[in-house]
């Protein structure tokens, strides 16, 4: 039933007890995910807002489902791999984030990893959709959205382009992260990955700061990336791509944009140790998780003009070392 009494149309993403995500991004392929029972009673929430469709449904193996305009944008079962890769690696890259940004982030899950931070003072999230946060309270209340109430959060309902664009032409203090958590760039989150965007949120940083931004499949969305990447090459100081694997995302795999504002910034390696606390909370990021995440497939670093050692970089060892080892740089190769 719709919050007016009348009953939802069936979505057309569903089709005798399973949803299909299909996207002209991604052309000739669809993930599709079984109601539970196969039943149309699995679908929780089947509205449209001011600015999207969104869906809620339970899922026969991945627990509640939240679809924005018929794309997936987390199951409870994987979703604490984007969010903790999303919002750990900009965290601990940093030496000590007071100040913080969420672009997007109405499920409330990057939120929920923002708060595990003692040393953050204060938090911003910008989400233009107020829907999405009220579905999630609803329909997602022990899983992401369980951060709402804490008293350093305060929420703006607005694009955040407009947002950014305004605040930059006040004098008001710089955040020391900015996480943005967009649906991909198609409807109300277009404007998030314009060039001028970018620009907005280096103006928006404290010297220091790191930004980190959804950044799309590289199976799919190659040209977008290397865009990304080279626009941001322009306006920050360090620019770097990461990866990780989500199983209900197009291709199993999701990128991020990181770029940082200042010198001698390594966003490749955490700047400090994590809590006892903080290791246990988590699942999937690790230290180790972050150096790898910046680990990329050749095709990709080679589209984004990112340096790989050269032969020159290698001395061969001596012919009769048994061990034909090669040495880079005093790094032992074997
Ligand atoms: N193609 C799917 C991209 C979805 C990215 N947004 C996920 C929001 C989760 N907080």
């Amino acid at each position: 039933m719709t919050e007016s009494g009348k009953k939802s149309p069936m979505p057309s993403c569903i089709k005798d007890g399973w949803f299909s995500e299909i996207e002209p991004m991604w052309p000739g392929q669809k993930l599709s995910i079984a109601l539970e029972g196969f039943s149309s009673d699995a679908i929780l929430y089947n509205e449209s807002s001011e600015f999207q469709k969104i869906l809620v449904f339970k899922s026969a193996q991945h627990g509640n489902v939240l679809v924005l305009d018929g794309v997936i944008q987390l199951t409870e079962n994987d979703e604490f791999v984007y969010q903790e890769t999303i919002t750990h690696l900009p965290m601990m890259a940093h030496e000590n984030p007071k100040n913080v940004l969420i672009v997007g982030g109405g499920d409330g899950a990057v939120l929920r990893e923002v708060c595990r931070h003692k040393s953050v003072e204060q938090i911003t999230l910008v989400e233009i959709d107020q829907k999405v946060i009220d579905v999630a309270k609803e329909y997602f209340a022990e899983s992401t959205a369980i951060a709402f109430d804490d008293s350093r959060l305060t929420i703006v309902n607005q694009d955040a382009a407009e947002f950014l664009e305004k605040q930059n032409a006040s004098d008001r203090k710089g955040y020391d992260v900015i996480i943005a958590d967009t649906s991909d760039p198609v409807g109300p989150a277009e404007s998030l990955f314009d060039p001028s965007f970018y620009e907005q949120m280096y103006e928006a940083l404290n010297d220091g700061g790191i930004v980190c931004a959804q950044s799309e499949c590289f199976w799919t969305q190659p040209e977008l990336i290397e865009n990304i990447f080279a626009c941001s090459s322009d306006i920050y100081d360090a620019v770097e791509y990461a990866s990780t694997y989500v199983p209900t995302f197009p291709c199993g795999q999701i990128g991020f944009l990181l770029a940082g504002k200042g010198n001698g910034l390594d966003l490749t390696k955490p700047a400090r140790p994590m809590t006892n606390e903080l290791k246990h909370q988590l699942q999937w990021y690790t230290a180790e998780m972050h150096s790898a995440s910046f680990v990329l497939p050749k095709f990709l670093e080679d589209r984004l003009g990112l340096l790989r050692p050269t032969d020159e970089d290698y001395e061969d060892v001596e012919e009769n070392d048994a061990s034909e080892d090669c040495f880079l740089k005093g790094c032992v190769i074997s």
